[in-house]
């Protein structure tokens, strides 16, 4: 069990939110190997890729390297409110917390969604596992009778078991679970997640809520929100996606995201595709269900509100620039406009970055805080805060390739109705049982405090 400290106030008599994390982790990507062996090959693929780059740049520490090996995220998809509330209960006993809300019905995706994550950045370099977790919007479903159909079948399903409930009561009412408890806890918890391929519904159903939507049928036919795939960090995504085609593997056609650049930004994501896996119907027939995937991502810095719109907007210009071009080039072209050095990222307000001190070097001639003058004469480094979220257009990307053909998908992310949004809104908090928080308040905060703090290391008056 590996050693760690919680930044949490937690009695010693209770494992840390960040131990409970990490073993979690690793069960998944354990049980994920073994379901689906392409998985493996993928963790195998990324720790050469990963290998190469280090072996042709400086060393990693031990402790970024131990980093490397871990999971960065998952992902899984609920039906019912019910089933939101209790898996936020269930991640918070790990230290995971809603962040961001994410609206893909915009894109043509009958979900919505948000991420459980560790808050602060000592806790997410413990353990970064967050999950990508979706709430179904039934309320999609044009066919009445279809749409009452399901929402029985969600009705009727318990996807946790009982131990798992007495352990979160337990957690949340002593504050913290013992090692005992804890293992009891993973090993229940797992079972959420665990893939069956005995559907609760028949032939006839499943193919009627497959024509509905692919995500319909997914969330709809089985005993649990199944885990639909796991991400490793990469150093070079380029060369991940090249080594998918190398050994045949059939992957996304396009990498997600931003470009190539040299201060990478935000979050870049490629994907194999979903493979077939066979299914027993409740009337015995045989068939296959194509949901479960496995995914590589590589990040960079968080972006301001005024960086990220002009992401968005690039975004936007390359993928409806001249389609002749491949979509690579327009990506790489239309980026050109974003600042590609963390000085002019900084300057511009476009990144979020993290200030320290620079004690060697006090010469303390320094008149007034302004900061950029500060950094100047080297008396404050500021180095690029990571992303730690997701990106919506990127998702819904991820979703529909990984969905079968014959789901009819428009991408319209231009012209979401804001007061939609915020009804939409408001329903997922309701199920969830609370609001998710702001990533870029998140951000901001350790910004501010970073350099409140280096200030007053330099006694300097903010
Ligand atoms: C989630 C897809 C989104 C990501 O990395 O953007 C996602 C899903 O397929 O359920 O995981
Ligand atoms: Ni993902």
């Amino acid at each position: 069990m590996m050693l760690m400290k919680s930044t949490t106030s937690q009695s010693s008599r209770f494992q840390s939110t960040n131990e409970i994390r990490a073993q979690f982790t690793l069960a998944m990507s354990e049980m994920y190997q073994l379901e689906v062996p392409l998985y493996r090959k993928l963790l195998s693929l990324a720790n050469s890729v990963n290998q190469e780059a280090i072996n042709n740049s400086s060393p990693l520490t031990p402790d970024e390297f131990r980093l490397l090996q871990l999971e960065h995220h998952g992902a899984i998809r609920v039906g019912s409110a019910s089933e939101l509330f209790m898996i936020r209960r269930l991640f918070n006993v790990m230290g995971m917390h809603p962040v961001d809300y994410y609206d893909l019905s915009v894109a043509g995706i009958p979900v919505h969604s948000t991420a459980f994550r560790a808050l602060n950045r000592n806790d997410l370099e413990l353990s970064p596992f967050r999950v990508f977790c979706s709430l179904l919007r039934l309320d999609l479903i044009e066919d009445d009778q279809l749409r009452e159909q399901a929402n029985g079948i969600l009705d009727k399903r318990q996807i946790f078991p009982e131990e798992l409930i007495e352990l979160i009561d337990l957690s949340e009412k002593q504050e913290g679970l013992t090692e005992g408890e804890a293992n009891s806890f993973v090993e229940n918890a797992l079972e959420v997640f665990r893939w069956h391929r005995d559907s609760t519904v028949n032939k006839q159903t499943y193919d009627e809520l497959k024509v509905a939507h692919g995500l319909i049928a997914d969330i709809v036919s089985f005993k649990g929100p199944h885990i639909n795939h796991l991400t490793p960090k990469v150093l070079d995504i380029d060369a991940c996606q090249a080594q998918f085609a190398q050994n045949n593997i059939k992957a996304k056609a396009v990498v997600e995201g931003p470009p190539k650049r040299n201060c990478p930004i935000l979050l870049r994501q490629t994907s194999f595709l979903a493979i077939p896996e066979n299914v027993i119907f409740s009337d015995d027939k045989a068939g296959t269900h194509t949901a479960r995937f496995g995914e590589v991502e590589q990040r960079g810095i968080a972006l301001t509100p005024k960086g990220r719109e002009l992401y968005d907007k690039l975004l936007l210009e390359a993928r409806n620039a001249n389609t002749e071009i491949a979509y690579d080039i327009r990506l790489s072209e239309t980026f050109k406009e974003f600042p590609d050095t963390y000085e002019e990222i900084r300057r511009q307000g476009l990144g979020y970055f993290h200030y320290t001190a620079n004690t060697a070097s006090k010469q303390i001639s320094h008149q007034g805080n302004n900061v950029e003058s500060l950094i100047k004469e080297g008396l404050i480094n500021a180095s690029p805060i990571n992303y730690e979220d997701f990106l919506p257009v990127s998702a819904a990307g991820i979703f529909t390739s990984n969905l079968s053909s014959e789901a009819n998908i428009t991408t319209d992310l231009e012209t979401t109705p804001i007061l939609k949004e915020n009804t939409n809104r408001k329903h997922f908090e309701g199920a969830l049982g609370t609001k998710t928080e702001n990533s870029f308040d998140l951000y901001q905060k350790v910004q501010e405090e970073s350099l409140s703090n280096a200030l007053k290391t330099l006694g300097i008056e903010p």
